[in-house]
């Protein structure tokens, strides 16, 4: 297993959609900063230089590209149990790839797959924790770590914490456990929550009722149940 260090690079994602093919199942990257950070949908990632965890984890072993909508849960699953051991409370998974503290968000992360013409080639989980910055301009919505237990941490140290989780989740996913499905739906952030979502090129509102095995959320409109997919969906305060 590789782990490849930078102090500063555009998206530690790209770094291994770019790499990919020189590397690993499980390699990791990671950067003490992010020129470039990215979220879904060209969204940005923002961090302040050497105070939080940036990396990636790349999967090449081709049994998991069905599990494709998996992860991202998966990973969430990984971070939350890692942030339970640190003695966090109020963690919670917020549908479908963010892991809130008391409500506000300390981890985003960011599943990107590589293709080659029709084939896919390999997954990467990005992952970006929050974890020594105190102060987040402009993000009322974030926390980090610090901000939540008043204790510094080392990243070094913390990144192969969450790596160690990850990996076991992964380990146990390919042997057909689901069990981070589980823990996700017992600590769901959105349940009973109204959301709004674009659904059928349409604006609605529905209630949460839950996550369903395919990792779907699942919905009520009017009475009526949807299982909905990763896409975008706009949440109300
Ligand atoms: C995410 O997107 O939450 C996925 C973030 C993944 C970041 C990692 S870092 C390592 C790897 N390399 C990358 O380039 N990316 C991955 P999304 O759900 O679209 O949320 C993005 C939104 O979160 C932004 O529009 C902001 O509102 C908010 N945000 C940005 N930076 C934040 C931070 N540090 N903490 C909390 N919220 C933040």
């Amino acid at each position: 297993m590789k782990e490849i260090h930078f102090k500063e690079i555009d998206s530690t994602n790209l770094y291994l959609k770019k790499h990919y093919s020189e590397l690993d199942d499980l390699d990791i990257v990671d950067a003490l900063h992010q020129s470039a950070g990215k979220g879904r949908m060209a969204r940005v990632w923002e961090d302040s230089s050497g105070e939080n965890l940036l990396f990636s984890v790349l999967i090449k072993d081709k049994n998991l590209f069905p599990e494709f909508g998996s992860l991202s849960l998966l990973a969430a699953s990984s971070i939350m149990a890692t942030l339970k051991g640190l003695g966090l409370n109020g963690v919670a998974v917020k549908w479908p790839n963010d892991v809130m503290v008391n409500g506000k968000k300390i981890c985003g992360i960011l599943l990107e797959s590589v293709s080659l013409g029709s084939e896919m080639e390999a997954l990467v989980i990005g992952i970006g924790l929050n974890v020594n910055q105190n102060e987040f301009e402009g993000l009322p919505n974030a926390t980090s770590i610090y901000l939540e237990a008043r204790t510094g941490y080392e990243i070094n140290a913390l990144r192969e914490l969450v790596y160690t989780n990850i990996r076991n989740d992964i380990l146990m996913l390919k042997m057909g456990d689901k069990s981070y499905l589980n823990r996700i739906r017992q600590a769901n952030y959105l349940i009973g929550q109204q959301i709004d979502f674009v659904y059928n090129g349409q604006n609605v509102a529905g209630s949460v009722k839950g996550i369903d095995d395919d990792n779907k959320l699942i919905v009520d409109i009017n009475g009526d149940t949807i299982h909905l997919s990763t896409g975008e969906v706009t949440f109300h305060k």
